[in-house]
């Protein structure tokens, strides 16, 4: 038989669909410690996620800003797990797709979207931008652009945490793309040699940009573990129960026991993977199987069913959540830009860098 192109880049015969997320727990909300308020209030941030982006794309297209907009559509699900289920100090680290992230650890949609807009009232002051989200209150580091370079850094939040024994936990999220940059193997050798307690999490939605998963690693993601003989699991991301059951485990395990634990979500991105991208990779077909896993749907039809909420009233939510973004923007477009003289503030100069160390007790 001839070999097609696709064919012949799939080594391990390995294909991403949705059939090969794993079944979603059969445990239900009670079962896992969450009351309907809980089950309420996760929808409602999940759906925010959603519509900030899909305002942020309108205004984008409008040209209302520039620059890089990655969107987390079709993740939201990854990041409210990890925020209800990790502690408010735990540490939380991520990559350029970080909206979501930041709304779930105390960023408004307001100064989210002015950070967007490059407005001087943004999370990051409008310096950072769609991939440089922050807020370092909330334990929440980022938003970083380089593929896997952030993936050391969570390693070294969890040193931190240990050094200090604080009982904190870091978790870091990485790209299916990042998973065969050398940053990662650091991170996982150190981490597993040091016994760090951190949470190594890759979000496998399918694609590095425009490259199949099957078609950039030579073998299921998960098995990065096997090399550095770390716990390790597979979980279905398109399920916010699944996601907190497993966090759950996993959690309690890292902190009690102070050790790395590497999670394959799987997990599919709707949009492009910026705004630039036609999508000429997948077929129509693929993306309509992965909505009809959609996680805000399904939480939908969750909550109907367990009688947690009727249609109407979840509407009425959605109506708050989009008057909620709709306030934002209107707050972003009449923010100033920041002021041409705060160019250097909130910038690291090597001079502050070791002025700022020498004031830490962990280097004294
Ligand atoms: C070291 C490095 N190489 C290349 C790029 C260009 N680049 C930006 S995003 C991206 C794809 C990463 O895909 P993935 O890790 O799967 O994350 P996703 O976009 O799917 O969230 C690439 C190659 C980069 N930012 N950094
Ligand atoms: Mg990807």
């Amino acid at each position: 038989m001839t070999k097609t192109a696709e064919t012949s880049f799939t080594p391990t015969g390995f294909v991403y669909k949705s059939t090969t997320l794993p079944p979603a727990t059969k445990k239900d909300h009670k079962k896992l410690g969450l009351s309907n308020d809980d089950i309420i209030a996760l929808f409602r941030e999940m759906y925010l996620q959603r519509r900030f982006e899909e305002r942020a794309a309108q205004m984008y297209q409008k040209g209302k800003f520039g620059g890089f907009l990655h969107l987390y559509i079709g993740q939201e699900a990854i990041s409210s797990a990890t925020n209800f289920v990790l502690k408010p100090e735990d540490d939380i680290i991520t990559a350029y797709r970080d909206h979501g992230f930041g709304l779930v650890r105390g960023i408004s949609a307001r100064a989210g979207m002015a950070e967007l807009f490059g407005k001087g009232t943004g999370c990051s002051k409008g310096k950072g931008g769609s991939m440089h989200f922050f807020n370092a209150e909330q334990h929440f580091w980022g938003g970083h652009g380089i593929v896997g370079a952030h993936i050391p850094v969570g390693a070294g939040l969890a040193f931190a945490n240990k050094y200090l024994k604080n009982d904190r936990i870091s978790i870091s999220f990485f790209g299916d793309g990042a998973v065969d940059q050398g940053a990662l193997h650091e991170a996982f050798n150190l981490a597993q040699l040091w016994k760090l307690p951190a949470i190594f999490v890759v979000e496998n939605n399918g694609y590095s940009m425009g490259t199949a998963v099957q078609r950039h690693t030579a073998t299921e993601i998960y098995k990065r573990a096997l090399a550095y003989d770390m716990k390790y699991d597979v979980v279905n991301g398109m399920d916010l129960l699944s996601m907190i059951d497993k966090l759950q485990e996993v959690s309690r395990d890292v902190r009690e026991n102070s050790i790395p634990y590497f999670l394959e979500i799987r997990t599919y991105r709707y949009k492009g993977h910026s705004m630039s991208d036609p999508g000429n990779y997948r077929t129509k077909e693929e993306l309509d199987e992965f909505k009809q896993i959609d996680p805000i749907e399904r939480l939908k039809t969750y909550m109907v069913d367990k009688k947690i909420l009727k249609e109407d009233e979840i509407e009425s939510i959605m109506d708050e959540v989009n008057e909620e973004v709709l306030e934002a923007i209107e707050f972003a477009e009449n923010s100033d830009f920041p002021d041409p003289d705060s160019l250097y503030d909130h910038i690291f100069t090597g001079e502050q860098l070791i002025h700022d160390h020498k004031k830490t007790t962990f280097l004294d």
